[in-house]
């Protein structure tokens, strides 16, 4: 039975206006974690704490007071924003997301309406605002992070029990409502908003709140994209209404995983997936020795899985206190680049092709194309043939790797419409794309919603 949901979705899903069109087609994004806590690093009074870095004031304990004095010494002497944005544009982004408040409460922006925040550093300058600059000279579209949860603000509150904490949660709200207007009016390119810290049961609470902040921050910023975690409705439903109508414009509740990659149902929303490098680090942590550091080919192949399920990807960085990059992260987003050169057209404006997941890998297709289906191999078979699984009565033309000079693949048709792709005798070690060629009749057959 359907209930009555006053405060859910505003719009109609999926959204088909430009800058929507835009954020999807972009498919591939930077995260980017900044705070006080890029300071510490992970490491507090001499002993490392392998929990998030972002999180190092609450796993030490560390007193509000104590953690909020890093703040003068937060000066980013080596910040370079045309590098930063270089560095992201040679990867291959085409968005960045980045923290301006975490639960720390530090904004990277001069606030009216809070001290605890960038101009009360030794850096004093309006450092987010160099980073859009920078950031969009490059052609990358801006998104901000807010946390909503807050650790320095006296007002915030996990849960509401007495009558003062009510009227802090009011106070807080205002702050918030004051704080998110304030970033769309200084920085009015911005294109979305990526709200986290929205799980407490105030939050949770105050469904009618969420949904009249959306509507104003929309109004003031036309075209605005904001993820599913901002809202809930009048039931305390996060991400999905109590009807399970996705709330926000794109699912972002894919935090440190991917769905499952035969999931056809996730191709029906939009949705982003955000990943770290390490297992579980999004601000700057001293010691990444502590677990597992994903190598490029798993992160790209797990952005070409999103790709294939109409997801984005949001991988994340987290820059030294001084405002640099770890050696680690520029090789990395080097080796990613150095994939997308040759290989971005797989990805931007790419989405699901309606086939099933097969297992050398993952399909993509353009929204450009309508005779052609790309196929990104992560596993060589031991026999040395690709078996490719199309509908019915669908034609293989021709089968060609992307990488020049294009070697094309020979066929060998065992089904109706299903193929074995005899290996080229090439020697490719990263992942690689077959471009696939059908016949212009079955054309029809792959066109995407
Ligand atoms: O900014 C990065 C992390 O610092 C932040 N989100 C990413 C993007 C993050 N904050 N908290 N966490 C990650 C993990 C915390 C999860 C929990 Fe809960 C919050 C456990 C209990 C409350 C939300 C609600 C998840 C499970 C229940």
């Amino acid at each position: 039975i359907k209930k009555e949901v006053k405060y859910g979705q505003l719009t109609e899903l999926p959204r088909q206006d430009e800058a929507m069109k835009k954020w999807r087609s972009n498919r591939f994004g930077q995260f980017i974690h900044w705070g006080l806590y890029a300071i510490p690093g992970g490491i507090w009074e001499g002993k490392t704490y392998k929990y998030a870095a972002e999180f190092l004031k609450s796993s030490a304990g560390i007193s509000t007071a104590t953690w909020d004095s890093l703040q003068y010494q937060f000066n980013p002497v080596k910040f370079d924003a045309k590098e930063w944005a270089k560095m992201a544009k040679d990867m291959g982004v085409k968005y960045v997301t980045i923290t301006t408040k975490h639960h720390e409460g530090f904004c990277l922006w001069p606030s009216k309406y809070t001290d605890f925040d960038i101009e009360n550093t030794p850096y004093r300058k309006d450092l987010l605002g160099e980073f859009i600059k920078a950031y969009n000279e490059e052609g990358i579209d801006v998104s901000l992070y807010y946390s909503v949860l807050d650790w320095h603000h006296p007002d915030w509150r996990y849960k509401l029990n007495t009558e003062e904490d009510k009227a802090a949660f009011e106070r807080l709200k205002a702050f918030t409502e004051n704080q998110l207007l304030e970033l769309l009016e200084r920085y009015p390119t911005v294109k979305g908003l990526w709200f986290d810290g929205t799980w407490d049961q105030c939050w949770k609470d105050n469904g009618k709140f969420s949904y009249d902040l959306e509507k104003k921050l929309k109004e003031k910023n036309p075209g605005l994209i904001v993820n599913s975690r901002m809202r809930a409705d009048e039931y305390g439903s996060r991400h999905f209404d109590s009807n399970g109508v996705l709330m926000g414009d794109y699912e972002s509740g894919y935090e440190r995983r991917l769905p499952n990659p035969w999931d056809v149902a996730v191709t029906k929303n939009d949705w982003e997936c955000c990943m770290t490098i390490p297992e579980n680090q999004w601000g700057y942590h001293k010691d990444w020795t502590l677990t597992h550091i994903k190598t490029s080919n798993e992160l790209i192949e797990m952005l070409v899985q999103c790709t294939s399920q109409n997801g984005n990807f949001l991988l994340n960085f987290g820059p030294r206190g001084e405002g640099n990059f770890r050696e680690k992260e520029v090789k990395l987003a080097k080796e990613i680049g150095d994939w997308m050169d040759d290989n971005s057209s797989v990805i931007y404006n790419c989405g699901y092709a309606g086939l099933k997941k097969q297992s050398w890998g993952y399909f993509t297709k353009s929204s450009d194309s309508d005779d052609a289906i790309n196929m990104v191999v992560f596993n060589k078979p031991i026999n040395g043939k690709y078996r490719v699984k199309l509908n019915k009565g669908s034609i293989i033309k021709r089968a060609y790797l992307l990488s020049k000079p294009k070697k094309s693949f020979n066929l060998e048709e065992i089904a109706n419409g299903e193929y074995f792709l005899d290996d080229v005798k090439g020697k490719c070690k990263d992942p690689f794309v077959i471009i696939i060629e059908l016949e212009d009749k079955d054309s029809k057959k792959f066109k995407q919603k």
